[in-house]
C-alpha cells in the first residue's frame, strides 16, 4: 500500500470539476483516506513550490495556486504514486493521453487543473504539508 498527495487545483474547483475528478479517482480504484478544501496562502504556495523557485514560471504558479481555493487529499492504493501520475497524465495537456484528467480538464501547462507527488520521498512530505497523522483515517 502506498499514499500519495493530491491536490485539485483552482482553476478546476472553479469550473465546479471536484466531483467529476474525484468521481475518475475512485473509479480507478484509488482509495480517499484524507481530504479538506483549503485556500492557500502565499507563503503555503511557496513552501509548498519551494522545488521550482528559480523556474521562470515560479511567480505565475504561485499567482494561480493562491487564486481560490484548492482540494487536497490522500490517495491510497497499491502503487499509488505511479498509479495517479497515470491517470493525471502529461504536465502540459496539449501531451496528455487519452482519458486522463489533463486531457479531460486541463486549460494549459499551468492551469492543468491535478496535482500527484512525483516519489515516495515527496509523497511523504507533500501529505505532511497538508494533513496530520489525526486526519488520515485507515
Ligand atoms: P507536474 O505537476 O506534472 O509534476 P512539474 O514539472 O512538477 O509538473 O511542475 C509543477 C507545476 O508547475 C505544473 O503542474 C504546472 O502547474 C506548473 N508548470 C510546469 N511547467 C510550467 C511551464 O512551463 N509554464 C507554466 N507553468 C508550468
Amino acid at each position: 500500500m502506498e499514499r500519495t498527495l493530491s491536490i485539485i487545483k483552482p482553476d478546476a474547483v472553479e469550473r465546479n470539476l471536484s466531483g467529476a475528478i474525484l468521481k475518475m479517482i475512485q473509479d480507478s480504484g484509488l482509495k480517499v483516506v484524507a481530504m479538506k478544501m483549503i485556500q492557500l496562502s502565499t507563503a503555503e504556495a511557496e513552501g509548498f513550490y519551494a522545488v521550482h523557485k528559480e523556474r521562470p514560471f515560479f511567480r505565475s504558479l504561485v499567482d494561480f495556486m493562491t487564486s481560490g481555493p484548492v482540494v487536497v487529499s490522500i490517495l491510497e492504493g497499491d502503487d499509488a504514486i505511479a498509479k495517479y501520475r497515470k491517470l493525471m497524465g502529461a504536465t502540459n495537456p496539449a501531451n496528455a493521453e487519452e482519458g486522463t484528467i489533463r486531457k479531460c480538464y486541463a486549460l494549459d501547462i499551468e492551469k492543468n487543473s491535478v496535482h500527484g507527488s512525483d516519489a515516495p520521498e515527496t509523497a511523504a512530505v507533500e501529505t505532511g504539508y497538508f494533513f496530520s497523522a489525526l486526519e488520515m483515517v485507515g
